[in-house]
Protein backbone atom coordinates (compact mmCIF):
# COMPACT_ATOMS: atom_id res chain seq x y z
CA UNK A 1 0.00 0.00 0.00
CA UNK A 2 1.42 3.51 -0.92
CA UNK A 3 2.28 5.73 1.98
CA UNK A 4 2.21 8.84 -0.06
CA UNK A 5 0.11 11.94 0.22
CA UNK A 6 -0.13 15.32 -0.59
CA UNK A 7 0.85 17.32 2.86
CA UNK A 8 0.66 20.89 3.57
CA UNK A 9 1.98 23.64 5.61
CA UNK A 10 0.09 27.00 6.13
CA UNK A 11 2.17 29.61 7.30
CA UNK A 12 0.79 32.70 8.98
CA UNK A 13 1.29 35.93 9.01
CA UNK A 14 1.17 38.58 11.93
CA UNK A 15 -1.51 38.88 14.28
CA UNK A 16 -2.15 41.89 15.74
CA UNK A 17 -2.58 42.18 20.00
CA UNK A 18 -6.10 42.90 19.67
CA UNK A 19 -6.82 40.44 17.11
CA UNK A 20 -9.60 38.02 18.40
CA UNK A 21 -9.08 34.15 18.27
CA UNK A 22 -12.01 34.11 15.70
CA UNK A 23 -10.01 36.07 13.29
CA UNK A 24 -7.32 33.82 13.09
CA UNK A 25 -9.36 30.98 12.98
CA UNK A 26 -11.13 31.86 10.67
CA UNK A 27 -7.54 32.45 8.34
CA UNK A 28 -7.04 29.13 9.43
CA UNK A 29 -9.88 27.83 7.72
CA UNK A 30 -9.38 30.09 4.42
CA UNK A 31 -5.72 28.24 4.41
CA UNK A 32 -7.40 24.50 5.28
CA UNK A 33 -9.73 25.19 2.13
CA UNK A 34 -7.02 25.89 -0.01
CA UNK A 35 -4.30 22.98 0.91
CA UNK A 36 -8.00 20.53 0.60
CA UNK A 37 -8.84 21.93 -3.02
CA UNK A 38 -4.79 21.26 -3.49
CA UNK A 39 -5.45 17.69 -2.32
CA UNK A 40 -3.68 17.73 1.17
CA UNK A 41 -4.46 15.46 3.71
CA UNK A 42 -2.16 16.96 5.80
CA UNK A 43 -2.24 20.68 7.42
CA UNK A 44 0.76 21.98 9.53
CA UNK A 45 -0.07 25.43 11.31
CA UNK A 46 2.28 27.62 13.78
CA UNK A 47 3.22 27.73 17.03
CA UNK A 48 0.76 29.40 19.05
CA UNK A 49 -1.18 29.87 16.23
CA UNK A 50 -4.32 31.88 17.88
CA UNK A 51 -2.85 34.97 18.79
CA UNK A 52 -0.24 37.25 18.71
CA UNK A 53 3.55 36.00 20.40
CA UNK A 54 2.38 37.13 23.47
CA UNK A 55 5.66 36.21 25.54
CA UNK A 56 7.20 39.42 23.83
CA UNK A 57 4.84 41.43 26.75
CA UNK A 58 5.36 41.61 30.41
CA UNK A 59 1.92 40.30 31.66
CA UNK A 60 0.95 39.09 34.90
CA UNK A 61 -2.16 36.86 36.62
CA UNK A 62 -5.86 37.24 34.74
CA UNK A 63 -3.87 39.44 32.13
CA UNK A 64 -1.52 36.55 31.25
CA UNK A 65 -3.98 33.57 31.63
CA UNK A 66 -6.13 35.45 29.29
CA UNK A 67 -3.87 34.42 26.46
CA UNK A 68 -4.31 30.66 27.41
CA UNK A 69 -6.64 28.05 26.14
CA UNK A 70 -8.37 26.31 29.28
CA UNK A 71 -10.02 23.66 26.80
CA UNK A 72 -9.01 22.10 23.47
CA UNK A 73 -11.26 22.55 21.51
CA UNK A 74 -13.10 25.19 22.35
CA UNK A 75 -16.24 27.42 20.78
CA UNK A 76 -13.38 29.16 19.15
CA UNK A 77 -11.73 26.92 17.42
CA UNK A 78 -14.29 24.16 16.94
CA UNK A 79 -15.00 25.44 13.37
CA UNK A 80 -11.48 24.52 12.61
CA UNK A 81 -11.98 20.89 13.89
CA UNK A 82 -15.17 20.48 11.93
CA UNK A 83 -13.98 21.74 8.92
CA UNK A 84 -11.25 19.36 9.11
CA UNK A 85 -13.32 16.67 9.30
CA UNK A 86 -15.23 17.12 7.05
CA UNK A 87 -12.84 18.21 4.33
CA UNK A 88 -10.89 14.68 5.43
CA UNK A 89 -7.88 16.83 6.42
CA UNK A 90 -5.63 16.30 9.48
CA UNK A 91 -3.89 18.94 10.90
CA UNK A 92 -1.45 20.45 13.72
CA UNK A 93 -2.06 23.39 16.03
CA UNK A 94 0.03 25.23 18.00
CA UNK A 95 -1.38 27.00 21.36
CA UNK A 96 -1.14 28.26 24.67
CA UNK A 97 -2.67 25.42 27.17
CA UNK A 98 -3.46 26.20 31.01
CA UNK A 99 -4.64 23.03 32.30
CA UNK A 100 -7.21 22.59 35.18
CA UNK A 101 -4.29 22.07 37.80
CA UNK A 102 -3.57 25.85 36.67
CA UNK A 103 -0.26 24.88 34.60
CA UNK A 104 1.11 26.68 31.72
CA UNK A 105 2.62 25.08 28.69
CA UNK A 106 3.48 25.71 24.90
CA UNK A 107 1.12 23.01 23.56
CA UNK A 108 0.76 21.42 19.86
CA UNK A 109 -2.00 19.02 18.66
CA UNK A 110 -2.55 16.48 15.90
CA UNK A 111 -5.98 16.33 15.09
CA UNK A 112 -7.40 13.62 13.06
CA UNK A 113 -10.94 13.19 12.08
CA UNK A 114 -12.17 15.87 14.49
CA UNK A 115 -10.34 14.01 17.37
CA UNK A 116 -6.61 15.01 18.96
CA UNK A 117 -4.58 11.73 18.03
CA UNK A 118 -1.39 13.26 19.67
CA UNK A 119 -0.09 16.48 22.49
CA UNK A 120 3.13 17.32 22.53
CA UNK A 121 4.47 20.05 25.46
CA UNK A 122 7.38 22.13 24.24
CA UNK A 123 10.75 21.12 26.05
CA UNK A 124 12.98 23.84 24.83
CA UNK A 125 11.83 26.76 26.31
CA UNK A 126 14.08 30.00 25.15
CA UNK A 127 14.55 33.23 26.30
CA UNK A 128 14.62 34.59 30.00
CA UNK A 129 12.80 34.59 33.42
CA UNK A 130 12.75 37.73 34.55
CA UNK A 131 11.99 40.92 32.11
CA UNK A 132 14.93 42.76 30.88
CA UNK A 133 14.45 46.15 30.13
CA UNK A 134 17.30 46.42 27.76
CA UNK A 135 15.63 44.23 24.96
CA UNK A 136 13.73 46.42 22.37
CA UNK A 137 10.87 43.39 23.33
CA UNK A 138 10.76 40.41 25.55
CA UNK A 139 11.02 36.97 24.97
CA UNK A 140 9.52 35.68 28.53
CA UNK A 141 8.72 31.83 27.42
CA UNK A 142 10.76 30.85 30.53
CA UNK A 143 8.69 32.73 33.02
CA UNK A 144 5.49 31.81 31.28
CA UNK A 145 5.30 28.32 30.47
CA UNK A 146 6.65 25.07 32.33
CA UNK A 147 9.04 22.27 30.69
CA UNK A 148 6.99 19.82 28.83
CA UNK A 149 6.30 16.69 30.49
CA UNK A 150 5.21 14.82 27.85
CA UNK A 151 8.37 13.65 26.54
CA UNK A 152 8.75 13.38 22.82
CA UNK A 153 5.58 11.51 21.70
CA UNK A 154 5.41 9.86 18.45
CA UNK A 155 1.43 8.82 17.28
CA UNK A 156 0.54 7.05 14.54
CA UNK A 157 -1.72 8.67 12.29
CA UNK A 158 -2.17 8.86 8.32
CA UNK A 159 -0.93 5.48 7.85
CA UNK A 160 2.85 6.76 9.86
CA UNK A 161 4.07 7.75 12.39
CA UNK A 162 4.36 11.30 13.34
CA UNK A 163 5.94 13.10 15.66
CA UNK A 164 5.62 16.72 16.68
CA UNK A 165 8.02 19.30 18.26
CA UNK A 166 8.04 23.35 18.79
CA UNK A 167 10.27 26.18 17.55
CA UNK A 168 13.24 26.69 19.65
CA UNK A 169 13.08 22.45 19.68
CA UNK A 170 14.26 22.31 16.08
CA UNK A 171 17.23 23.40 16.85
CA UNK A 172 18.39 20.98 19.13
CA UNK A 173 19.82 17.35 17.60
CA UNK A 174 18.22 15.94 20.75
CA UNK A 175 14.67 16.23 19.63
CA UNK A 176 15.25 14.76 16.25
CA UNK A 177 17.31 11.88 17.52
CA UNK A 178 14.22 11.45 20.35
CA UNK A 179 11.71 11.02 17.42
CA UNK A 180 14.15 9.00 14.73
CA UNK A 181 14.93 6.66 17.61
CA UNK A 182 10.71 6.24 18.09
CA UNK A 183 10.47 5.59 14.21
CA UNK A 184 8.57 9.15 13.29
CA UNK A 185 8.54 9.19 9.74
CA UNK A 186 7.27 13.16 9.66
CA UNK A 187 7.85 15.84 12.11
CA UNK A 188 5.20 18.72 12.13
CA UNK A 189 6.34 21.96 14.03
CA UNK A 190 5.44 25.78 14.11
CA UNK A 191 7.85 28.67 15.05
CA UNK A 192 7.58 32.63 15.88
CA UNK A 193 11.18 33.24 15.37
CA UNK A 194 12.47 37.04 15.25
CA UNK A 195 14.36 37.97 12.73
CA UNK A 196 16.78 40.28 15.00
CA UNK A 197 17.81 38.39 18.44
CA UNK A 198 19.21 40.67 20.66
CA UNK A 199 21.36 39.11 22.82
CA UNK A 200 23.91 38.15 19.75
CA UNK A 201 22.96 41.34 16.78
CA UNK A 202 25.69 40.02 14.68
CA UNK A 203 23.84 36.89 13.70
CA UNK A 204 20.71 38.63 12.44
CA UNK A 205 21.52 37.95 8.92
CA UNK A 206 21.53 34.13 9.70
CA UNK A 207 18.05 33.61 11.42
CA UNK A 208 17.04 31.70 7.69
CA UNK A 209 20.24 30.04 7.42
CA UNK A 210 19.76 28.93 11.21
CA UNK A 211 16.14 27.74 10.57
CA UNK A 212 17.30 25.24 7.11
CA UNK A 213 20.44 24.36 9.11
CA UNK A 214 18.36 22.59 11.66
CA UNK A 215 15.18 21.38 9.77
CA UNK A 216 17.51 19.72 6.76
CA UNK A 217 20.07 18.80 9.35
CA UNK A 218 17.22 17.05 11.56
CA UNK A 219 15.75 15.29 8.40
CA UNK A 220 19.17 13.62 7.49
CA UNK A 221 20.23 12.55 10.35
CA UNK A 222 17.16 10.80 11.39
CA UNK A 223 15.38 9.57 8.27
CA UNK A 224 12.53 11.62 8.12
CA UNK A 225 10.27 14.06 6.61
CA UNK A 226 9.56 17.76 8.18
CA UNK A 227 6.65 20.05 7.86
CA UNK A 228 7.61 23.69 9.23
CA UNK A 229 5.43 26.21 9.47
CA UNK A 230 6.08 29.87 10.64
CA UNK A 231 4.01 32.72 12.36
CA UNK A 232 6.13 35.64 9.79
CA UNK A 233 6.26 39.30 9.12
CA UNK A 234 5.75 42.35 11.24
CA UNK A 235 3.81 41.99 14.24
CA UNK A 236 3.59 44.40 16.77
CA UNK A 237 6.53 46.15 15.83
CA UNK A 238 8.71 42.57 15.50
CA UNK A 239 9.44 41.20 12.36
CA UNK A 240 9.09 37.34 12.57
CA UNK A 241 10.91 34.98 9.61
CA UNK A 242 9.04 33.20 7.35
CA UNK A 243 10.50 30.98 5.07
CA UNK A 244 8.08 27.60 6.18
CA UNK A 245 9.47 24.41 4.83
CA UNK A 246 9.01 21.44 4.12
CA UNK A 247 12.10 18.61 3.97
CA UNK A 248 12.74 15.35 2.41
CA UNK A 249 14.58 12.93 4.62
CA UNK A 250 17.53 13.37 2.43
CA UNK A 251 17.69 16.76 3.66
CA UNK A 252 16.20 18.32 0.53
CA UNK A 253 14.01 21.31 0.57
CA UNK A 254 11.19 20.33 -1.33
CA UNK A 255 8.95 23.58 -0.88
CA UNK A 256 9.53 27.15 0.58
CA UNK A 257 7.08 30.08 1.41
CA UNK A 258 7.89 32.82 -0.54
CA UNK A 259 6.24 35.30 1.70
CA UNK A 260 5.71 37.07 5.07
CA UNK A 261 1.74 36.86 4.86
CA UNK A 262 -0.79 33.58 5.02
CA UNK A 263 0.43 31.29 2.80
CA UNK A 264 0.11 27.88 1.97
CA UNK A 265 3.06 25.47 0.28
CA UNK A 266 2.37 21.99 -0.50
CA UNK A 267 4.39 18.70 -1.45
CA UNK A 268 4.03 14.99 -1.89
CA UNK A 269 5.35 12.92 1.16
CA UNK A 270 6.37 9.45 0.33
CA UNK A 271 6.72 8.26 4.06
CA UNK A 272 8.74 5.27 2.31
CA UNK A 273 10.93 7.33 1.42
CA UNK A 274 12.32 7.41 4.74
CA UNK A 275 14.06 3.98 4.57
CA UNK A 276 16.29 5.69 1.69
CA UNK A 277 18.16 6.75 4.83
CA UNK A 278 17.01 4.53 7.71
CA UNK A 279 18.30 1.39 5.71
CA UNK A 280 21.38 2.86 4.70
CA UNK A 281 24.29 5.66 5.89
CA UNK A 282 21.63 6.22 9.36
CA UNK A 283 20.60 2.59 10.07
CA UNK A 284 20.80 3.18 13.71
CA UNK A 285 20.48 -1.14 14.51
CA UNK A 286 23.80 -1.27 12.63
CA UNK A 287 25.96 1.89 12.99
CA UNK A 288 24.89 3.85 16.05
CA UNK A 289 27.63 3.49 19.00
CA UNK A 290 25.10 4.93 22.30
CA UNK A 291 28.06 3.42 24.85
CA UNK A 292 29.48 6.12 23.58
CA UNK A 293 26.77 9.01 23.60
CA UNK A 294 26.52 8.80 27.93
CA UNK A 295 27.78 12.47 28.30
CA UNK A 296 24.41 13.41 25.95
CA UNK A 297 22.09 12.52 29.06
CA UNK A 298 24.11 13.15 31.76
CA UNK A 299 22.68 15.77 34.18
CA UNK A 300 24.27 19.82 33.11
CA UNK A 301 26.94 21.08 34.92
CA UNK A 302 26.66 24.71 34.80
N1 LIG B 1 9.40 30.68 19.80
C1 LIG B 1 10.69 30.34 19.87
O1 LIG B 1 11.04 29.31 20.40
N2 LIG B 1 11.55 31.22 19.30
C2 LIG B 1 12.96 31.04 19.39
C3 LIG B 1 13.61 32.37 19.42
C4 LIG B 1 14.94 32.28 20.00
S1 LIG B 1 15.47 33.77 20.63
C5 LIG B 1 14.86 33.88 22.17
C6 LIG B 1 13.58 30.22 18.28
O2 LIG B 1 14.40 29.36 18.58
O3 LIG B 1 13.31 30.46 17.11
Amino acid sequence: MSRKFVAAVAQLGPIARTEPRSTAVARMMDLLREAADRGARLVVFPELALTSFFPRWPLEGAELDAWFETAMPNPEVQPLFDLSRDLGVAFHLGYAELTPEGRHFNTAILVEAGRIVGKYRKIHLPGHREVEDWRPFQHLEKRYFETGDLGFPVCDALDGKLGMCICNDRRWPETWRMLGLQGAELVALGYNTPLHYPPAPEHDHLQYFHNELSLQAGCYQNGLWALAAAKAGHEEGCDLIGGSLIVAPTGEIIARAATVGDEVITATVDLDRCQEIRRNIFDFAQHREPQAYGLITAPKTA
